[in-house]
């Protein structure tokens, strides 16, 4: 059916379709978007490295203000640049078919800045210095808001959930995947911030 079709056999869509969420016409019109964000280079390497300030042209992720962390997350040689794959599996994490709790697990991937598995208080000031920053507010009323903001509350509320989803996961026999933990401390610190960022 095309050019398109030609640069990959059946066998690595079929692979592709497995890894993702995608149908294997989705997977084809992924490799289009990502071929329209350097198409010269990816005519000539089906694999070829895209750099960030390329992906970050794509209109999902212009107005993103964490667009350069969601690079980095889906980059699999850390550095930003994403291949086809590391795109596909970007595009995957983002369509609606993917799970929430996928979802989730890459959100709290993209939260921690400094990549160590957990939110600390430097990522959760990152995250809102990042929020507020998409609302047009000056230098000077991002800090006053996170003056405002109480830091320590937030992180007692995250540990609280962080506690809760700890019992749970004792009281269902340590049944419960990480992903749900996470899952729970994620949502608590979320609505923490939204809470304390309507003032
Ligand atoms: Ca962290």
């Amino acid at each position: 059916m095309g050019g398109q079709h030609s640069q990959f056999t059946e066998e690595e869509l079929k692979d592709y379709q497995e890894l993702t969420y995608f149908t294997q016409k989705e997977i084809l019109h992924c490799h289009k978007r990502f071929s329209q964000l350097d198409p010269d280079t990816v005519r000539t390497d089906k694999n070829a490295k895209l750099s960030s300030r390329k992906i970050m042209t794509l209109p999902e992720l212009r107005v993103n203000p964490f667009k350069d962390r969601i690079c980095r997350v889906f980059s699999s040689s850390k550095d930003g640049e994403l291949t086809f794959e590391d795109f596909l599996d970007m595009m995957s994490v983002f369509s609606e078919n993917a799970p929430k709790s996928v979802k989730v697990e890459y959100a709290f991937r993209i939260y921690d800045f400094n990549e160590d598995d957990y939110i600390c208080e430097g990522d959760l000031k990152k995250v809102i210095q990042r929020l507020c920053g998409d609302q047009k507010l000056s230098n000077e009323n991002v800090n006053a808001l996170i003056q405002k903001i109480d830091i320590v509350k937030l992180l007692e509320i995250a540990r609280q959930a962080k506690q809760l989803a700890m019992a749970l996961l004792n009281t269902k026999g340590g049944k419960v995947s990480e992903g749900f933990l996470k899952e729970r401390f994620f949502k608590a610190i979320v609505s923490s911030i939204k809470k304390e960022a309507e003032l």
